[in-house]
């Protein structure tokens, strides 16, 4: 049995080295090493063999198995290895073509249009500071000059997300902010200030193509010794003029119970040039924000002594201006999530 094996192990290899497919490699493992297979039935005549012989058979019978299993494996990895040489020397590489895009990441547009109004204010000397968007009854409301039950709050829909002792909500403005910046930067109403605040608001309101209910605006604060409305006017339209370009604006009575007085400020329509289409309703004009001068009870809740001290005020709504910037028809697309929308950016 011995020799058999041996001659079993030679004659098995000896046919491996011509094997150089795959169909034939199984063929050759199905023959030698297979259930039914040559190497099986040899093994299954140990139990015929006397105790004498049975150790040494025994242990060249497993020699010989393992020397062909990894034979058989050696062959796999060498034929896997002549194939891709065999192909590559056939279908020659062309290091010239083109490699496949990558596609790139981006900004999401609201993100991109905060930044560029970040940077024009900026550059105008304001810094950004940075308010909660979760709120109190008090700051939201009556800190500035909205009292409870004041009429104004029908302006600004609200969603209350506690009612305890004191009412907590999500702010529907940024102006709460003003409060805060001039109460941490203002030390005790001795420091000027010039501060943009950005940032989600919150409204309970029928959302449409010109209302969501959420959206960020952009409040500005100057407060100052010597401010005046018409610094409010000429830097106003400084922004303006940055951001649209050198278009006509106008100022209008507006009114806010913050400031006193107010004024909302139009900018000529991008889309028709002042001519009236359907986005600017036929005026020639889009209203892109409201201001005014910070009112006497809010400069005293900031800090500042009101006889000595002025400011002015404003608050834009930054996805309304990036849809006037880019004649983007319905305000929702911005947190719609659809890629077709977000890719044009
Ligand atoms: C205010 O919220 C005032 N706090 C602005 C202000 C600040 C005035 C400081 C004076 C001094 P108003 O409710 O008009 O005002 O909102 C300001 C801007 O936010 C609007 O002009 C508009 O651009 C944007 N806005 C308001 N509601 C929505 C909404 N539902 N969806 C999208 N944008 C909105």
């Amino acid at each position: 049995m011995l020799d058999e094996l041996n001659r079993l192990r030679n004659e098995s290899l000896e046919q491996l080295s011509h094997i150089w497919d795959e169909a034939a490699l199984e063929e050759w493992r199905v023959k030698f090493l297979g259930r039914n297979g040559l190497l099986a039935a040899e093994m299954s005549k140990l139990g015929t063999l006397s105790k004498e012989e049975k150790p040494a058979a025994g242990k060249l019978a497993n020699e010989v198995k393992a020397s062909l299993e990894s034979a058989y494996q050696a062959k796999i990895g060498a034929i896997k290895q002549r194939n891709l040489s065999e192909s590559l020397e056939s279908e020659p590489l062309d290091v010239t073509l083109p490699g496949r895009p990558v596609k790139r990441g981006r900004l999401h547009p609201a993100t991109e249009n905060l930044r560029e109004i970040y940077r024009i204010w900026g550059d105008m000397g304001f810094q950004v500071f940075r308010s909660r968007e979760v709120e109190s009854d008090e700051m939201n409301f009556q800190m500035i000059n909205i009292p409870p039950h004041h009429p104004a709050r029908d302006n600004w829909s609200t969603f209350y997300i506690a009612d305890t002792d004191q009412r907590v909500l999500l702010r529907t403005h940024t102006s709460p902010g003003q409060i805060r910046a001039m109460r941490e930067l203002g030390q005790n109403g001795t420091q000027p200030l010039r501060v943009i605040l950005p940032g989600m608001c919150y409204r309970y309101e029928q959302a449409s193509s010109r209302y969501e209910i959420q959206f960020n605006q952009v409040e500005g604060l100057a407060v100052g010794r010597n401010i005046t409305f018409a610094d409010l006017k000429g830097t106003l339209t400084e922004f303006a003029h940055r951001m649209y370009g050198n278009r006509p604006v106008r100022f209008y009575g507006d009114h806010f119970p913050f400031t006193e007085p107010s004024a909302q400020m139009d900018v000529q329509c991008i889309i028709c040039d002042g001519v009236g289409c359907p986005m600017c309703k036929y005026t020639g004009y889009l209203e892109i924000l409201g201001s005014g001068m910070v009112h006497p009870h809010v400069l005293r809740n900031g800090g500042y002594d009101p006889n000595e001290w002025s400011g002015f005020a404003f608050g834009l709504g930054a996805e309304r201006i990036a849809i006037l910037k880019h004649g983007i028809e319905d305000i929702r697309y911005f947190w719609g999530n659809d890629l077709r929308f977000l890719e044009q950016f």
